[in-house]
């Protein structure tokens, strides 16, 4: 039987914020820990599945061809600092700008880049300039568990580059495909998926396809002047849901890099066989770039009991998407994104790696 390494680690409940400011509102921060706890519960009997607790952290110079090294940086020092920097007097600007919820800090200014270029000279000058939204809470724990999750996508990567397998699973939270070259934002701090991408560049060129509900903005940043990596993206259209300003079909590429990128913005309520025709249409353009590998941005939102989303894809559709990515043949690692509701994510886990493995 085929099987599939797994990745997962521990790490990540050391970030775990319970709230979050969005609407105005203060609301239940639904990116969880119980995500991975109901994956790895439901997924720890099947044989097809070999579970890899790898808590081998990579070394941040690997993510620099990723992220700018001043929001590496930030990143790291502001979750490190998360616990005094409201306190130090010595930042003069801490308290103007940001806010702190149950050891969690929140920006509260986003300075378009402009004219609003200016980086505020005090241990808190970075917070709300590498932020474009307000869910990317940071704590003492928060940089722990983006690099643990970071680590997860390489090492993935680096089984499926080897040739020690053909596919591997990288359970990553929290998630990357918001996060761009230097900002962060919807529950996204360092971009998995990029990582693992730009990592199979080695094997020749990359196709990434981004199944999650919401648009990839992030790795589109990351790869939009990039010939070499095909970002797709299957998504609910900017239009009505967020991120609002990108995701939408003109969106093709950059300057260096004309028809890199391929946005599939869908309606209100998609329905499964809508859907699947997209990503078969998707999956040919896919084909004729002729890429040697591919990355998949796994997000289970789009699933009709998804509390963020509102497409209707049923249970048996992830079957299917599983069954579409297989027909490609081609080293495959697959990245977790989003998925909220907490009973699905381990049944749909199974559905989609079912799919694939034809088990
Ligand atoms: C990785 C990922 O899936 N990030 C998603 C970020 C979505 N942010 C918008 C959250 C809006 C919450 N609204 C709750 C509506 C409940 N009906
Ligand atoms: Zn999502």
């Amino acid at each position: 039987m085929k099987t599939m390494p797994v990745l997962f680690n521990d790490a990540h409940k050391a970030h775990n914020p319970k709230t979050e400011f969005f609407n105005g509102k203060l609301i239940p921060y639904p990116e969880s820990p119980e995500r991975i706890a109901g994956i790895l519960n439901h997924v720890s009997e099947l044989k097809f599945l070999e579970l890899i607790d790898k808590d081998e952290t990579i070394d941040v110079k690997n993510l620099i061809d990723i992220h700018a090294e001043g929001m590496i940086s930030y990143l790291e020092t502001i979750s490190k600092s998360s616990k005094t920097i409201l306190s130090n007097e010595d930042d003069y600007y801490n308290t103007n700008h940001l806010q702190e919820k149950d050891g969690y800090l929140f920006p509260s200014v986003f300075p378009t880049r402009k004219i609003m270029n200016n980086i505020l000279d005090s241990p808190s000058g970075f917070h709300g300039y590498y932020h474009f939204d307000n869910e990317g809470p940071i704590g003492e724990g928060t940089w722990t568990a983006i690099l643990s999750s970071a680590s997860l996508a390489f090492n993935a990567s680096q089984i499926v580059k080897s040739g020690d397998s053909i596919s591997a699973y990288a359970l990553c939270r929290p998630p990357g495909h918001h996060a761009g070259t230097d900002f962060v934002g919807g529950f996204c701090y360092l971009n998995n998926a990029a990582i693992a991408a730009n990592n199979m560049l080695e094997l020749g060129k990359v196709a990434i396809i981004d199944i999650d509900y919401h648009h990839g903005n992030g790795t589109q940043d990351i790869f939009w002047e990039n010939p070499n990596i095909l970002f797709c993206s299957l998504h609910a259209d900017p239009k009505f849901e967020y991120p609002y300003y990108s995701g939408f079909s003109g969106e093709k590429g950059g300057e260096s890099a004309p028809n890199s990128n391929i946005n599939v913005p869908l309606g209100k309520g998609c329905s499964g066989s809508e859907y699947l025709q997209s990503l078969e249409n998707t999956l040919d353009q896919i084909k004729s770039f002729n890429p040697k590998s591919l990355v998949i941005s796994v997000g289970f939102d789009a699933h009709e009991d998804d509390p963020l989303g509102l497409f209707k894809l049923s249970v048996e559709d992830f079957h299917t998407i599983g069954l579409l990515v297989e027909k490609m043949s081609l080293p495959t690692v697959f990245v977790y994104e989003g998925g909220y509701n907490l009973k699905m994510q381990g049944l749909l886990t199974e559905k989609l790696l079912r799919g694939f493995l034809g088990v």
